[in-house]
Parts: C-alpha cells; sequence; structure tokens
C-alpha cells in the first residue's frame, strides 16, 4: 500500500487518517473543556507509555480499564478522522486525549480553558531511531530508502507532524503555564515513580504507595508489551502491519548509538544547537549525554 502526504500549512500529513478540515474544525471550532487532559508529543517520544500511566491513575490504580479496553478507545486520538474521530465525538467528560499536533494547530478554545496539557519529549536521536522502524511496520509514514535519507527528511522537517525542532519549541513556549507539565522519556526511564507522583499531583490525585506500584508495575514495557490493549496490535491493518507488529520494539535510552555513525551524529548535534540555540534549557538527554 502506497502512503500519501497532503499539506497543512506546510506541514505533511498522512492522508490516510488526517483530512485538513478536521484539522481546520480541530484548531478553530473543538471546545476544550476545562477538566480536560491532553497528552502531547511528536511521535515516537512516548505517548503511548504516558497513555498507559494516565489510564491507570485515572482509575487508581485498577488495571482492569488497561486489560479490557484498547489504549486509543481509553485515551482517543484527537487529531485523526474516520473511526477514530467517532471516539473523540462521542467522549464524555472527564475526557483525556491524546494528539502529535504541533502548537500551532491545537484547538485555540485551549488558551481560555482550564485544560491540562502533559508534554513528553524524548532525544531526537532516539526518536529518530524509532520513526525509523516504525516507518517500516506502519503505512501512515512512507518507506524510508536508506537511514540517512530519512535522518535528512527528519532534519528538515519533511516527516509526518514536521520538524522535531518546531514541536518542541512551539510547545515548550506553555511551560509557565500551570495547567502545563513538561516531561521527558528519559525523566519517566530514569525514575518511574517519580515521574508517576509528579503526573498524579499534576492531575490533583494523590495516590497511595500501594497503588503507586500498581500504576509502575502495569505501564511498564513488559507489561505493555504483553497487553493486546496497549500494544498496539489491535490497531487498524489500513494503519499498521499486524505481522510486522513490534510497536513496543526495544523501549530504551540510547538505541541511535546502535545506528548512527559518527558522522551522522556530529551532523545531526551541529543542527541540533544551531535550531535549539535561542532556547536556552538544557534537557535530561543533553545530561545523559554529558555523562556517557
Ligand atoms: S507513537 O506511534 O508516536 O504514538 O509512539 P510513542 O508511543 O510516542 O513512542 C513509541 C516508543 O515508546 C516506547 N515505549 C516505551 N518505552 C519504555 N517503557 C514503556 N512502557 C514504553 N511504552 C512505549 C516504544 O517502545 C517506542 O520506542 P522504541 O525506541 O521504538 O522502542
Amino acid at each position: 500500500m502506497d502512503t500519501d502526504y497532503f499539506k497543512h500549512k506546510g506541514i505533511n500529513f498522512a492522508s490516510l487518517i488526517y483530512t485538513q478540515e478536521r484539522f481546520e474544525f480541530l484548531e478553530n471550532e473543538f471546545q476544550v473543556l476545562d477538566d480536560d487532559v491532553y497528552i502531547v508529543t511528536y511521535p515516537k517520544s512516548g505517548t503511548n507509555w504516558v497513555m498507559e500511566i494516565m489510564s491507570l491513575i485515572h482509575r487508581n490504580g485498577d488495571f482492569t480499564w488497561c486489560q479490557e479496553v484498547p489504549n486509543f478507545v481509553r485515551i482517543p486520538w484527537l487529531d485523526v478522522s474516520g473511526e477514530g474521530q467517532k471516539l473523540v465525538d462521542e467522549c464524555k467528560s472527564p475526557r483525556l486525549f491524546s494528539t502529535h499536533l504541533p502548537v500551532q494547530f491545537f484547538p485555540k478554545s485551549l488558551l481560555s480553558s482550564k485544560a491540562k496539557v502533559i508534554y513528553t519529549a524524548r532525544n531526537p536521536k532516539d526518536v529518530l531511531v524509532s520513526l525509523y522502524h516504525f516507518a517500516h511496520m506502519t503505512y501512515v509514514i512512507k518507506k524510508p530508502n536508506s537511514f540517512e535519507e530519512f535522518m535528512e527528511d527528519f532534519l528538515q522537517g519533511r516527516l509526518p507532524f514536521g520538524s522535531w525542532f518546531d514541536h518542541i519549541k512551539g510547545w515548550i513556549q506553555m511551560k509557565d503555564k500551570c495547567n502545563f507539565l513538561f516531561l521527558t522519556y528519559e525523566d519517566l526511564k530514569k525514575d518511574i515513580r517519580g515521574a508517576v507522583k509528579t503526573i498524579s499531583t499534576f492531575l490533583g490525585k494523590e495516590l497511595n504507595e500501594q497503588t503507586i506500584d500498581l500504576v509502575v508495575e502495569h505501564s511498564s514495557f513488559s507489561s505493555m508489551k504483553a497487553n493486546k490493549m496497549s500494544n498496539n496490535s489491535l490497531a487498524p491493518e489500513t494503519v499498521m502491519n499486524p505481522k510486522k507488529n513490534n510497536f513496543l520494539r526495544k523501549g530504551i535510552i540510547g538505541d541511535w548509538k546502535n545506528h548512527f555513525m559518527e558522522k551522522q551524529s556530529e551532523h545531526m548535534d551541529t543542527i541540533y544547537r544551531e535550531k535549539m540555540k535561542d532556547l536556552n534549557i538544557k534537557f535530561t538527554w543533553d545530561e545523559i549525554e554529558d555523562h556517557l
């Protein structure tokens, strides 16, 4: 099956599950509610992991919801059209949504609401590697010809959802707002208990130690991989090839070192420094890299 993209305001999206009309509707007409919670990421930054943590916190550690209901039904994708759109339109308050939308396409009604946003970012080198593998099993990203070419598409913002740099720089402008929580995949890996506490406090839920244990256990890589409601093996076959399903692939920090040649790493570092120079923020992955 061939993958087609269309451009919305300069950014590529897969025609298979997204439409321009829906994006216009979401940006200008969709009503954000005060008790909504949005999980926002650039693709491959740990969205499904945060969805699992959120589902478990939402149900106070009761994991039956995660074992009986697919993750994309528990926390619908805000930005998709077709069948997925119905899940959004029919979702009852308190609503939990996930999305990869860049900030400029997000519903404008967010600005006048108390809805909460959890933004999770990940080392772009690991995002690129994860995306590269995902592109071989999905129909929403064009099949890469080579890692080299795919990297250039990533760095130039030609992949779906556009530039990683613009995405994070756009969303991080909200970092001082009280309804915005910024996390990194690396934070979750380094201290999952701490991250669960941070997320639950942000959501206004104080969990006891036993409940935190349940959230940690049932959102672990191995639990999610073994759970067909959370490993995306139930995703539509038009979107992902179930025979190639390895959505929960490795779940580690630093797999980029197994894929990048030295000169590719230096090339990406140069672009990273240039594009991020105005931000003046040190991210968890920068610190991890410093200690290697
Ligand atoms: S998507 O398609 O954009 O929604 O993908 P996303 O969920 O954002 O990212 C997929 C990567 O996250 C890893 N993952 C996890 N890592 C550690 N622990 C847990 N529980 C977990 N759940 C998902 C998943 O394996 C993908 O990363 P890679 O590097 O490809 O393994």
